[in-house]
């Protein structure tokens, strides 16, 4: 491999080739949806969810929307990152930092599209949390049994707070997306950086809408992957078509010193709403990427996207594969 990705090896990431006559750079898995919508008894619905390395298999926080429609947050683990078990009971933050005011952050009112990441000594998780609208939840958790809350990253409304996966210039860092208390029409993604997880400053612009699939407003997916070529960032892109919003995902590549300059940024989606599952569900049109497993030795990559908001599925691509999508036809 020309380009260098840091990372770990990661031998049993799930994986499937490229079918023959394949030409997207990224494919589907032929078991997809991995996850129905109903692997839980009381699950309308499973969907936008981030999974990590844990212990020689997999762990994660799914989002679980009840059949009373709550957007909870669940637990889950799986040996080989297809076949998921998920706790049965959402997950209750408990309050850690004694700088938090628990009764006011722990308000558990809702919680949507979870992302994961392993920073320093912990698992950190970031979500859509409600305050007083939606804004940027954060917490952690060691084992993915207990799990921490602090404060939230910012004011409402915003969404789509995905941390990087290292201090970048001594700072924890985060994308994130501003927006409104409904069904927000627009949307640019943000950078923000912390001292220590808890007071969030410096914010940059990185980048906002473009022509065709990512017209209306783009945020950010899964956690970005440190290449010798930049902070690769899948993100999704949406188009507002005459009957609503279609969600699509594409690929950019960040400055590693200073992410919120954009060195690439794809023109065309790496995937976009086509098959049934990403067609018809409980929103139809949609694919929402919000993890990624990487194998550093091979470049593989497992993307986890909900489909339709309706289930779990995973599609394959190469870590240079999709620098190069980036680059070819940039936008910038
Ligand atoms: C966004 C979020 C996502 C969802 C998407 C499409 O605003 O609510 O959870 O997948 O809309 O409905």
């Amino acid at each position: 491999m020309a380009i260098q990705i840091i990372g770990g090896p990661l031998p049993n990431i799930p994986w499937e080739d490229r079918p023959a006559g394949a030409h997207g750079v990224v494919w589907r898995s032929v078991r997809n949806p991995i996850i129905p919508r109903d692997l839980l008894p009381t699950s309308n619905s499973i969907f936008n969810s981030a999974v990590v390395p844990y212990k020689g298999a997999f762990a994660g926080v799914f989002r679980c929307d009840d059949t009373a429609r709550n957007m909870q947050l669940h637990a889950g683990r799986s040996q080989d990152g297809i076949t998921w078990k998920l706790e049965p009971e959402r997950i209750h933050f408990a309050c850690k930092n004694t700088d938090c005011d628990c009764a006011e952050v722990n308000r558990w009112v809702y919680g949507y599209d979870p992302r994961v990441v392993w920073i320093e000594d912990r698992y950190y998780v970031t979500w859509c949390n409600w305050f007083h609208g939606p804004t940027i939840g954060v917490g952690y958790t060691y084992d993915f049994e207990t799990f921490y809350q602090l404060e939230n990253a910012f004011l409402p409304f915003n969404r789509n707070g995905v941390l990087f996966p290292r201090r970048i210039n001594g700072k924890y860092a985060m994308l994130s997306r501003p927006s409104d208390n409904g069904h927000t029409p627009f949307g640019d993604i943000f950078y923000s950086e912390s001292p220590d997880m808890h007071y969030w400053g410096n914010h940059r612009y990185v980048f906002g809408t473009a022509n065709g699939w990512q017209s209306t407003k783009v945020g950010a997916g899964p956690i970005p992957i440190e290449t010798s070529e930049g902070w690769l960032l899948i993100y999704h892109g949406v188009l507002t078509s005459c009957n609503g919003f279609v969600y699509s995902a594409g690929v950019a590549l960040l400055d590693l010193d200073q992410p919120w300059k954009v060195i690439a940024r794809s023109r065309h989606y790496i995937i976009s709403p086509q098959t049934l599952y990403e067609c018809v569900g409980d929103t139809p049109n949609v694919v929402f990427p919000c993890a990624a497993l990487c194998d550093a030795a091979t470049g593989r990559l497992a993307i986890y996207y909900g489909g339709a908001d309706t289930v779990v599925a995973l599609a394959f691509g190469y870590v240079e594969e999709l620098i190069d999508f980036a680059r070819r036809d940039s936008l910038v």
